[in-house]
Formats: structure tokens, sequence, C-alpha cells
């Protein structure tokens, strides 16, 4: 548990802060926001001033679900009304980076300029790559299931009293990232998962806020009509030439496949733009996916991993992949 172990600098720095603005990643989901909203209520029994940096102008049903139901529960700025407010680089300011840690996937890229190395802090479970953001303290966990688990493994260490809504939500970014507790998921998660529920959870909350848009779905399922098998264990699934998915939506079938018997890695390739091409692909440990999408210029580790390819074809991309599984194989 790197964030019990890293604890102290974390507390000397929250310690000293007066503002302190937390940050996820753009198209926040429930790991990114739940735990957002699990150090918000630590800062908060800390009596410092927090607020949420949130600029995505659409957001997936569970988290709009979230966003309404804590309406003037918690403070919430666009990341250009810091300036408005605040004191750019003012010591006292601090900001948290969570569930990222690359620069261009922030909510807003901005926002970093406002803050120096030295009162940025980046808390992820992914792994770092060229872009990450420059900070001073980073905890980074790729071991861990979701960022969630971290900040829940926090508020354990901190005894901190939290509200049973915000266990929830808590909890429900574990139960998100792990795809109900099928992924990345230890003994420790089982454990995090009985301590939230300890708090006050609601795993029947958590179900509802999972709860998918039945027309999303349908669409999303049609990612399935092609699928093929390569060396018994490898599923590798195409979209249809026509259709622009949610890169999410690529994620989600590559979670998905790996739900089949004998399959051990997911290859999901479709269109994400115009011209762009989207891959993403899930492992059960064997073969490294974040070393395979490398080779497309994207990033990940050994159970997940995702990449762009602008100016391309699914056809082109699912050529150049079977190439680098051969050559893989051959090694
Ligand atoms: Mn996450």
């Amino acid at each position: 548990m790197k964030i019990v172990e890293q604890r102290k600098q974390l507390g000397r720095k929250i310690r000293k802060a007066k503002n302190i603005f937390i940050m996820a990643h753009q198209d926040l989901d429930l790991d990114a926001l739940g735990s957002s909203i699990g150090f918000y209520s630590i800062l908060e029994k800390m009596k410092k001033n927090c607020y949420l940096i949130i600029d995505d102008k659409k957001h997936e049903l569970g988290v709009s679900k979230i966003l309404q139901e804590l309406e003037g529960c918690i403070a919430i700025l666009k990341g250009e009304e810091i300036q408005e407010h605040f004191y750019p680089r003012m010591s006292r300011n601090l900001l948290l980076i969570l569930d990222t840690n690359k620069k261009e996937l922030v909510q807003n890229k901005d926002v970093l300029d406002y803050f120096d190395e030295a009162h940025r802090i980046v808390i992820d479970h992914h792994d770092k790559g060229k872009t990450s953001i420059p900070c001073e303290l980073e905890i980074i966990d790729t071991e861990v299931s979701s960022t969630c688990e971290m900040v829940a493994n926090l508020i354990e260490f901190y005894q901190t009293k939290i509200d049973p809504y915000y266990s929830t939500l808590v909890l429900s970014g574990i139960v998100l990232d792990t795809n109900n507790f099928t992924l990345k998921t230890t003994e420790d998660t089982y454990y995090t998962a009985y301590f939230l529920a300890n708090q006050g959870a609601s795993p029947k909350k958590v179900q509802y806020l999972l709860k998918q848009d039945i027309k999303e779905y349908i669409e999303r399922q049609k990612l399935m009509n092609d699928v093929s098998i390569t060396n018994k264990t490898i599923a590798i699934s195409k979209g249809s030439a026509y259709t622009i998915y949610r890169r999410e939506d690529l994620a989600k079938i590559a979670d998905t496949l790996l739900f089949f018997n004998d399959i051990e890695t997911t290859f999901v390739i479709g269109k994400v733009g115009e011209k762009t091409i989207g891959i993403s692909a899930r492992s059960t440990g064997g073969l490294n996916v974040g070393e395979v999408l490398s080779t497309f210029g994207g990033g990940g580790d050994e159970h997940g991993a995702a990449a762009r390819i602008e100016e391309s074809s699914i056809r082109k991309v699912e050529e150049k992949l079977l190439k680098v599984l051969k050559d893989l194989e051959g090694e």
C-alpha cells in the first residue's frame, strides 16, 4: 500500500496548504469522481478549503447522477475560475491530480501551470509515460485496483469518519475499475470493499450508479459482432467502419471479452474519429498488452492498454497488430 507508506510526505504537504484543488482525468468516471470525493471528505475533516475542478461538458450516466445528488454539497470550479478567485502559484495552494498522471488527460491542462512542481501531487494507479506530470510528490501504485482503493486505504488509516453516501461513491469506483471484482482484484481489494461496506457503503446504490443506458449498451455490443480468435487465447474484435465509438466503449468490450472461456488477451479496434482508430486491450497476464500497444504509440501496463492511431483504418491497424503478435510469439 504505497499510499499508506507515503502518507507522511502527503500529510506534510496537505497541512501546509490552505486551498486544495482536486482534478481528475477528462471524461470523469466513477473511479475518478469517487476518489475525488473521498479525498475531498478527508480534506473537509481537516478543515481545508477544497475545490473540485470539473471542465467536462458531458457526463456519463453514473457521474451525472452523483453530480446532481451532490449539488450544493461540494465546491466545484471550472479550471479558468481558479484565476478569478485565487492567486495562482500562491504557496498555500495545492493541486491533487487523481486517477491519471498524464498531462493531456487531465480535466484542464492550463490548471497545471497555476502550480509549481512542489505544489502538485499525483495519486494514481496507471503506469507513467512520457507525458507524466512533473511533481515533487507522486504516489503511483499500479498494483492496486483503482484510485478509489488508494483513497479508501487513506480514509481507513486516518480513521476519517466518512458519510455513508461518500463511502458508496468510493466503493463504486472500485466496482467499476475491477469490472465487478473480476480484474486486478486482490485480497486487499476485497478487504477495502468490506471496510467501505462497514462505513455504510450501499452495494445496491453502487449497482444503481453503474446502471447503463440501454441504447448505448446495444450500440456498444455491436462491437462484438466481428470477433476472431488467434492462438486460441487472443480475441480481436473490430467495430463497424461506419460507426465512431467512444474510447470507453472499446475498453468496456475489451473487458467483456475476457469473460469467455480460454480468452486471456483481448483487443478491440474501432473508429474513435473520422480518420482515427482506437485500440483497447486487456489481459489476465501472460501477454503484456502495454508492450504490444506501445508499438502503436499507446500506453498501459500488462493488464490494460490503449492506443490511438491517426490517419489509419481498422484493416491496417489489425494487420499491424497481427504482425506484432506474430513477432512477439517468435521471440
Ligand atoms: Mn481508475
